[in-house]
């Protein structure tokens, strides 16, 4: 017979191979389809998986939906990449209450119960956003721009998503602490689209943008054609009217190309490979072991503008990486 999900699977073959339903939340940017694939990677038959994957279209009752299809089906685990961190009490209830325990990949569920889920892997958005921060104090300190001549605008995620929450506070806390004025923070949802919208909209609105903070890389590449669209260059000499572009992830091969030119100035890796990560968190279930809640994974800061070769940030240093 054939499993009627995977018609490419004979259920006598996948029999004793661990089953995964597997909730993605969309395919929103190029980190989402590298993370994708490196979930598909390793959830593959030879690693002994039989994978059921459901791509949600970045809508949580999307989301919902595959996650009870999973417990109909009765997977042996369930791995959620949630959109937002709102909304998940009733739906993990479900799936404890089924018996089948629930791995959260990327971002944060905020959840009453936290036993409704084994562990968490990703990375430390707050921190990320921290370090992109602290390279503009050194870049700008080094230059001796002075913190009243620096005016940003946010070009937030999609809001309420833990990376959103996490970049928004690390720039935010900067900025009031460094004396920095933020004129604006909009969503761009993650997207280069909305990320074009967003910075032509700024641009109408505010004439001493010199920094914009790009929650992703797709953002980025929106917000340098809108800003190169409106006849401004896009730069670090922020004092004579270029304007810098900050950004995270490290994944689009646009956005890496632009960071070597200096187009984007600095860029925060967020690690996309969390299959083998997650893989390993199952296997350590499978095998009856309980494995770390909170699994954070370590991330690099790029810029090639290589005066600034380090940055401090709550007391530990972190280099700054060259992109290859
Ligand atoms: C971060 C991830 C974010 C990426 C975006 O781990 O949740 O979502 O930064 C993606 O590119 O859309």
């Amino acid at each position: 017979t054939i499993n009627e999900q995977n018609p490419d699977v004979e259920n006598e073959v996948t029999k004793n191979y661990i089953t995964v339903g597997f909730s993605q939340l969309g395919a929103e940017s190029d980190w989402r389809s590298t993370n994708t694939e490196s979930m598909l990677d390793a959830f593959s038959q030879e690693n002994g998986y039989n994978l059921i994957y459901k791509n949600g279209q970045q809508k949580q009752s999307n989301q919902i939906t595959a996650i009870r299809m999973f417990i109909q089906q009765e997977v042996d685990y369930i791995v959620l990449a949630p959109a937002m961190e709102t909304g998940w009490d009733s739906v993990l209830g479900e799936a404890k209450e089924a018996g089948i325990p629930v791995i959260i990949v990327d971002r944060r569920v905020d959840v009453a119960d936290k036993n409704l889920y084994s562990c968490w892997v990703g990375s430390d958005f707050e921190l990320e956003g921290k370090k992109v921060a602290a390279w503009l104090k050194a870049f700008t300190e080094k230059r001796g721009i002075s913190a009243d001549d620096i005016h940003i605008v946010n070009i937030q995620g999609t809001i309420g998503s833990t990376a959103q929450i996490g970049r928004s506070r690390g720039l935010a806390n900067a900025a009031r602490a460094n004396g920095w004025d933020i004129l604006d923070e909009v969503s761009g949802d993650f997207t280069e689209t909305k990320g074009r919208e967003v910075m032509a909209s700024f641009l109408r609105k505010y004439d001493n943008v010199n920094v914009v903070y790009c929650e992703n890389d797709n953002e980025a590449i929106g917000a340098i054609e809108a800003i190169e669209n409106a006849g401004k260059k896009v730069g670090a000499d922020i004092t004579n009217g270029e304007i810098m572009v900050v950004s995270f992830d490290g994944v689009n091969q646009e956005a890496i190309n632009y960071a070597k030119e200096g187009k984007i100035a600095c860029i925060a890796e967020c690690n996309p490979h969390h299959g083998p990560r997650v893989s390993s968190l199952i296997k350590t279930l499978n095998s009856g072991g309980i494995p770390d809640k909170f699994n954070y994974v370590s991330e690099k800061l790029y810029s090639s503008f290589d005066d600034i070769s380090e940055i401090v940030v709550d007391g530990s240093t972190y280099t700054i990486d060259e992109l290859e």
